[in-house]
């Protein structure tokens, strides 16, 4: 049995795919691809592994996987009666983040790349890494992993073979993706599909590269078992090789959650958002309402948590998405019953825990799991931890960026289209970011093109789910600085011209949920409660809520947003919404270290939006 296989999708007429080990002879035997079988050839022919093991997505197969992964030590498996079907796993103390410096775009020249990314040339890159990857996985086995990102049928499902000889990465890759016979189904006998080759080496930051040729539909990693650089269905291919896809051909990939929100009387809107890496977006994908709320009839719905893939509907003219990923890879630290039931119902079973902290009965922890935390444990690093230990030292359980690995078939509130491949129709886009200062809860943009403004000036806390400073403002235009996969200028030209072949567009929203008074304490309770901000989102995409005009943009008054129940006064509320002269001058500032860093290159409709920014200043 395959998991999260499209049902609407007839079966396979032919017997399922091989898994297992196999011998090179059998190679172009067991791969139905003739393109596929003679790159993989290649790829063995450098990496010389010791065996092959090729997968097809069954449980049977993960089971398998997981008896070995256990045997040489990947995993651990935690207690079943508490976790049932959940494996731990610790990784190396270096390789727990994406590491942004030592991400590549390799093309022949540099403009291609722009200057928000790293540029390597795309023959040296190659010859770089092919030195890295000769004879890396003697003794090793090398994982083939067939896989398809997007719903079964949809026009934008892409075919990707991923061959790695992280055993970690493979059982990861089964969960995050759709894999086995509906990836060669799909592929037939084309040679389009994407080329990831994936190697943890020695995982020695030095020797890690993370890098991409999106002009040969390839990836090659190499030094890291982290998500993000070595699960490359996820942002190297479905958001740096899909950018790039989308802005040559008309779609866009874009780092978003995407949600439904079905009020009262039945309307079902669907919101994308876009928010930097651990910055809410698995949160607000699966909130669950306020009492009241759901008492009422609302009720959200997740489509996807990360990424979503939207294009144009040719007859409607409106913008469709859907999410190219069949799990959630998400952060656990501050999940518990209260901020996130659902996504405590994701991880309850069939899950992959990272760098959370393991318990000697085989149960886990993470910092905001319960206030209590227990006697002692040994945490992300495998080293003995202690209440005690911690006050002393500030040593954490869990890793900040420690991950769950769960299927979005657990998802007690999956949206009923998330498998579909005609995917949804976008009502709204909203961009958000974590500022602690200066930024208020919600705003709409006056029309598209100041939309893509906004969300080209995004800032952002930096968080631990890239290495790197914690805390440090930053650009991230749309959440996708570090994974646009060609030149920013192009991208935002790009988001400019979507807008000519919709008839319809979606409105855009601007959010904040972490503001925070001069006490360093949240303004806003986020969570379940961003169902009143996103009731106002979701009012205003049908022309319904009110709002006033301001210099930033619509902005609803205390009247307009529903705080019944908060234990918010109004003067509260105008607080967190409200945006001094000076904070409105140090943000413009703020936004210039992108202006600087595009030079002369900024689309003349950004700087066009400064200048009338600053003048109804
Ligand atoms: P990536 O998977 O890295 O792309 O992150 P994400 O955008 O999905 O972020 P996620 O929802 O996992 O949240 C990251 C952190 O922010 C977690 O520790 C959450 O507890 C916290 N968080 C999420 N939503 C809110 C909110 O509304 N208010 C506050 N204060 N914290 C939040
Ligand atoms: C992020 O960092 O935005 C993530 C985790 O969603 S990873 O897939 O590792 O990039
Ligand atoms: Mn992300």
């Amino acid at each position: 049995m395959t998991l999260t296989t499209n049902p609407k999708v007839p079966a396979a007429g032919a017997k399922a795919s091989f898994s297992g080990a196999f011998p090179v002879e059998r190679l172009a035997e067991l791969i139905p691809n003739p393109f596929a079988a003679k790159w993989i050839a290649e790829c063995i022919e450098l990496c010389k592994p010791d065996e092959l093991y090729l997968c097809n997505g069954s449980i049977e197969e993960r089971e398998r996987l997981y008896a070995r992964g256990c045997a040489d030590g990947t995993f651990v498996k935690l207690d079943q009666k508490k976790w049932p079907g959940c494996y731990y796993h610790r990784s190396n103390s270096n390789d727990v983040a994406r590491t942004e410096h030592l991400t590549y775009i390799c093309t022949p020249g540099p403009d291609m790349v722009g200057p928000t990314n790293n540029w390597m040339e795309a023959k040296q890159g190659y010859a770089k890494l092919r030195g890295l990857y000769d004879g890396c996985m003697r003794g090793r086995t090398m994982f083939i992993l067939p896989f398809v990102m997007g719903p079964i049928g949809s026009p934008l499902a892409k075919v990707g073979v991923e061959l790695t000889d992280s055993l970690y990465v493979a059982v990861n890759m089964q969960i995050m993706t759709r894999m086995g016979d509906v990836a060669w189904r799909q592929l037939g006998s084309d040679d389009e599909f994407t080329r990831c080759l994936h190697s943890v080496g020695d995982v020695n930051p030095d020797r890690r590269y993370i890098c991409h040729f999106p002009l040969d539909n390839t990836i090659w990693s190499f030094g890291s078992g982290y998500g993000g650089n070595a699960l490359l269905g996820k942002k190297c291919l479905a958001l740096r090789i899909a950018s790039f896809l989308g802005q040559q051909q008309g779609w866009m990939a874009e780092h978003m959650l995407l949600m439904g929100a079905t009020a009262p009387d039945g309307k079902k809107t669907y919101v994308a958002a876009a928010f930097p890496s651990a910055c809410g977006k698995t949160n607000f994908a699966m909130l669950i309402p306020p009492k009241k709320y759901t008492d009422a009839g609302w009720k959200i719905t997740t489509v996807g948590d990360d990424i979503v893939w939207m294009w144009v509907d040719k007859d409607s003219g409106k913008l469709r998405a859907i999410n190219p990923e069949a799990g959630y890879f998400g952060v656990v630290p501050g999940t518990n019953e209260k901020t996130n039931p659902n996504a405590m119902v994701c991880m309850a079973k069939d899950s992959i825990f990272t760098n959370v902290a393991l318990l000697p009965d085989g149960d886990i922890w993470w910092e905001g799991k319960s206030k209590e935390p227990p006697a002692e444990c040994v945490n992300w690093e495998g080293k003995k931890w202690t209440p005690e230990i911690a006050r002393q030292t500030g040593a954490k359980a869990a890793h900040p960026n420690s991950r769950f690995t769960a299927p979005m078939a657990n998802n007690p509130v999956l949206d009923e289209m998330a498998n579909d491949p005609a995917g949804v129709p976008v009502a709204g886009i909203i961009f958000g970011g974590r500022r602690s200062k200066n930024v208020p809860l919600v705003y709409q943009a006056f029309n598209w093109m100041h939309g893509v403004y906004l969300g080209a000036m995004l800032g952002s806390e930096t968080t631990a789910a890239a290495t790197g400073a914690v805390g440090v403002v930053r650009r991230d235009p749309m959440a996708m600085l570090p994974f646009i996969g060609y030149n920013i200028r192009d991208y935002f030209i790009h988001w400019m011209r979507m807008r000519k072949v919709m008839k319809d567009c979606p409105r855009v929203f601007h959010v904040n949920w972490f503001r925070q008074n001069d006490d360093g304490e949240f303004m806003w309770p986020g969570f379940g409660e961003n169902m009143r901000v996103l009731k106002w989102i979701v009012d205003r995409c049908h022309g319904k809520a009110y709002a006033v005009e301001s210099i930033i943009g619509w902005v609803p008054l205390a009247k307009d947003l529903d705080l019944d129940g908060l234990n918010m006064p109004p003067e509260a509320f105008e607080k967190l919404q409200s945006v001094s002269g000076d904070e409105l001058k140090s943000e413009i500032l703020g936004q210039e270290e992108l202006f600087l860093k595009l030079a002369g290159e900024m689309p003349k409709e950004m700087i066009f939006q400064r200048e009338l920014l600053i003048s109804r200043l």
